[in-house]
């Protein structure tokens, strides 16, 4: 499929991601945005996506998005969907709906493909890298290279994940040919955290605490301790990934108080552990590295409750 085809007569083009937009969707609608906008001139390019996180605010063209899901426009000549199906676009599923034609582009297993165009891969790494498939390389500039790079550091956890391939790697290689900075822009969409964050990252490594012979470590964040630093929910994500980098650690506990005697639990693991089982046993869910639940009780017991299952696991599996 390349987009180039679909264009002729099109003078009206709308592009919608998933709500509560991440990096890859942010990355891959701006980047189709700005290729779009650049090569056709003449057509009228609408981004509509939920309000974008801060660090993405970087990628040109985002002060234009439509976060209103309000348009004059009531029925786009070409409607594209990227790194989702359309009932997952929110407000922006009728404009789908309503248009003359439709395309979708995506890397999700899960997606069945919704339009009259479709290109899903599940073996893609973002749906960024799918987006530079569809696009002509040679009309291809430094802004929209930037904004598809973006895509491909965050959904590969800055290409570390399995979902990182030869093919990843050759088409960030294209990217980066345009000279931009972009231990930067990793550091920037994928490292920096505010002070608060770092604090309250410092604050949980020092109170963890090691069990089953340091297989295991825990941490808990207190309702207290989030009042103390001001910290929201969203301010603790990575702390779980970081206790689990400790050596001799095969599985990392880290959870957080939701309202009194409520935590909600994120477990990670090396693989030695299948964590979705045991977030299963209490409601949660997951992927066998990550998973989560929300438990009842106090710190202690959640602590007691929790490790008797690991430790089966890991007698088990060793
Ligand atoms: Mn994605």
């Amino acid at each position: 499929m390349k987009i180039d085809e679909l264009m002729s007569g099109i003078k009206t083009v709308g592009i919608a991601g998933h709500i509560r937009p991440d990096g890859d969707c942010v990355g891959s609608c701006m980047g189709m945005y700005l290729y779009l906008s650049k090569n056709y001139p003449d057509v009228r390019v609408d981004v509509f996506l939920e309000s974008i996180p801060p660090e993405l605010m970087f990628i040109k063209g985002t002060d234009k998005v439509n976060s209103e899901f309000v348009s004059d426009v009531d029925s786009y000549d070409l409607f594209i969907v990227l790194d989702c199906s359309k009932d997952r676009t929110g407000n922006a599923e009728s404009f789908f709906d309503k248009a003359k034609k439709t395309v979708n582009i995506d890397h999700h297993v899960s997606n069945t493909g919704t339009g009259d165009v479709t290109y899903i891969v599940p073996t893609a790494s973002s749906a960024c890298e799918l987006v530079f498939d569809v696009i002509n390389q040679d009309k291809l500039d430094e802004e929209t290279a930037k904004s598809l790079y973006t895509g491909m550091v965050t959904d590969t956890g800055v290409f570390k994940y399995n979902n990182t391939s030869p093919k990843t790697m050759e088409v960030a290689a294209k990217l980066i040919s345009f000279g931009f900075d972009f231990g930067s822009l990793i550091d920037h969409v994928f490292y920096e955290k505010t002070y608060l964050q770092n604090q309250i990252l410092g604050r949980a490594l020092l109170e963890s605490i090691r069990l089953l012979d340091g297989r295991l470590i825990v941490s808990v964040v207190t309702r207290q301790m989030m009042d103390f630093y001001g910290a929201k929910s969203n301010d603790l994500d990575g702390i779980v990934n970081q206790l689990l980098l400790t050596i001799g650690v095969d599985c990392a506990m880290f959870m957080y108080e939701i309202e009194p005697l409520v935590y909600k639990v994120s477990l990670r693991s090396n693989g030695a552990v299948n964590v979705s089982e045991i977030a299963q046993l209490f409601g949660g869910g997951g992927h066998i590295r990550a998973a989560g639940c929300s438990v009842n009780g106090t710190a202690h017991d959640v602590i007691n409750n929790i490790t008797q299952y690991i430790h089966k696991q890991l007698e088990e599996n060793s």
